[in-house]
């Protein structure tokens, strides 16, 4: 896959894209990303990427020419089918999109800055926008990383015990079970037996088990597409805890 992002921030982008999963996945040549400064498409002595907002206001936006000029000057290496605009505005960024986009040859990530970009370019050059949360950031460059690093995870090779994206959380939809490795006892704090005696049926269910009471507590939303044998563990879990429950209420 190729990804070409468009950033007046290119320097952002160094590190992440090095190390680990993404740095191999680039290594390998399955996955291939392009940072272009928008800048480099203006033609005033000062390089100008953004202006005033008509109609008066705070803060500055960024201007169309060097965007649309930077985008059309991908199109020989990159399809334009999807060309996204990481946007607080944006569609919520969830695994559903993350493989869907993971299935296309090629993406192109705008990255805005200052108050956002002239509406034109969502409105004529994009396909898509996308946020990554509820909450307020300076730019889309972290947001574009967020994108990539997700995207990347999801292309063939790049994890090789593809066993771990099966077990991730949100693969099914729900909450991943607690994990724990050596020593079997630190300080005073025990690991679960069940883990420890190798009966890989008992393990399973109790991960189940752990991962459904995890999800309940925290994230009772992502509960909703579950499972005959959930329902039967998520009743046992209820019982567990209306039982305790009950002498601390009344
Ligand atoms: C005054 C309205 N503000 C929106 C809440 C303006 C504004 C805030 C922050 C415009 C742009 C930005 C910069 N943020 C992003 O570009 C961004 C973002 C984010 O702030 N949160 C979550 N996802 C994303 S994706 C891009």
């Amino acid at each position: 896959m190729r990804i070409d992002v468009l950033s007046i921030f290119p320097e952002l982008f160094e590190a992440p894209l090095q190390v680990s999963l993404l740095g191999k996945a680039i290594e390998q040549g399955i996955l291939t990303v392009s940072v272009t400064d928008p800048r480099e498409f203006t033609s005033d002595r000062h390089r100008t990427v953004d202006d005033a907002p008509f109609g008066g206001g705070a803060g500055m936006v960024m201007k169309c020419e060097p965007l649309f000029a930077a985008v059309e000057s991908l199109s020989d290496r990159n399809s334009l089918r999807r060309v996204i605009l990481l946007s607080p505005r944006g569609q919520p960024l969830t695994q559903r999109v993350v493989r869907e986009l993971a299935a296309e040859p090629d993406l192109v990530l705008i990255c805005g800055r200052y108050e956002g970009v002239d509406e034109r370019v969502s409105q004529a050059l994009c396909t898509d926008e996308i946020s990554v949360g509820d909450y307020v950031l300076s730019g889309g460059e972290l947001p574009a990383l967020i994108v990539i690093e997700a995207v990347s995870r999801m292309l063939p090779g790049v994890i090789g015990d593809w066993e771990s994206v099966e077990t991730d959380s949100f693969y099914d939809g729900i909450l991943g079970p607690p994990q724990y490795t050596r020593p079997p006892v630190f300080r005073d704090l025990a690991a679960p037996q069940v883990l420890r005696d190798g009966n890989h049926a008992a393990i399973r269910r109790w991960r189940r088990k752990e991962a459904l009471r995890i999800t309940r507590e925290r994230r009772p939303d992502l509960l909703g597409a579950c499972g005959e044998d959930d329902r039967a563990l998520l009743k046992e879990i209820e019982q567990e805890e209306a039982g305790p429950e009950k002498e601390v209420e009344s």
